[in-house]
């Protein structure tokens, strides 16, 4: 018996352990990193979602250490007596499976709850009066396509896309095609007015992500995947590409401007047409 006192002082110094590493989580969350100021009308439900989940989560692992630390403190000062574990073993279970179907229940209920109506400004039916730009991902940069006057994306054809002229590959015999604007990673959109980006990608998997905006949609091969913002701050923010997709994934950036209305319509008035 005289093991005793030493395996005992170990198992406060785990106990100790626990609670400490709940402490430092605690402190964790407390000084986290700011997420950059949000630019659009969505990213403020998105913050809230974010928020709602750090808090629920961060008070789980936090209260969850603490508990274990203290169980175990407390279990370091008690003889075990035979017979002891059975006759807790099925109420143990029983409060175990409880706790596990309270946490997922709040915090997904939570997340759905809240995250439901920027789910809807995301990707829902676009108003009538939103304005369509085509971004295209391709290793390594983003082409940026508006459809011009008449409102209608030209056709685009494979075996037409070449990197220095047509990077799209425009077909030249269609009239849609003939006003379009094709930028080279830069973007301007209007203030206030919704936007829906559709994205399709040339190689591989890509992400476009603009952290202001809190938008972040994959762009998959073969597929127009689509995404809808309302900006809400006139400023310049980068346009990173969230999915790893090749030795040159850190360099595949763009800018998008978000300005007001009429600044927006004199900088595309400026831009060159396809033809
Ligand atoms: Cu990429």
């Amino acid at each position: 018996m005289n093991q005793r006192p030493q395996s005992s002082l170990g198992t406060r110094a785990l106990g100790v352990f626990f609670m400490a590493a709940g402490v430092l989580v605690a402190i964790g969350f407390m000084t986290l990193a700011q997420r950059p100021e949000v630019a659009s009308v969505h990213g403020e439900i998105v913050d809230t979602v974010l928020n709602f989940l750090l808090v629920v989560v961060g008070v789980f692992i936090v209260v969850g250490h603490f508990l274990l630390g203290l169980w175990i403190w407390r279990g370091a000062a008690q003889t075990a007596k035979p017979g002891d574990g059975q006759v807790s073993k099925g109420i143990e279970i029983r409060i175990g499976i409880a706790v596990i179907a309270v946490m997922a229940i709040v915090s997904e209920s939570g997340v759905i709850i809240l995250g439901m109506p920027a789910w809807e400004q995301l990707y829902g039916t676009p108003p009538a009066n939103a304005l369509e730009i085509e971004v295209v991902g391709k290793q390594f940069g983003w082409i940026v396509r508006y459809p011009g006057e008449d409102g209608k994306f030209g056709q685009t054809l494979p075996e037409l896309v070449d990197d220095m002229d047509n990077p799209l590959g425009l077909d030249d015999e269609d009239p849609d095609a003939e006003d379009d604007i094709v930028l080279d990673a830069v973007m301007h959109v209007p203030l206030d007015r919704p936007v829906v980006v559709r994205l399709r990608s040339h190689d591989v998997l890509h992400s476009f992500s603009v952290a202001q905006l809190r938008v972040k949609q994959d762009l998959i091969p073969g597929l127009v995947t689509s995404v809808q913002f309302v900006a809400t701050r006139p400023d310049t923010f980068e346009i990173a590409c969230a999915e790893l997709c090749g030795l040159g994934h850190y360099r595949m950036r763009g800018l998008l401007t978000a300005e007001s209305p009429d600044a927006f319509a004199k900088w595309l008035s400026e831009q060159e047409t396809f033809q």
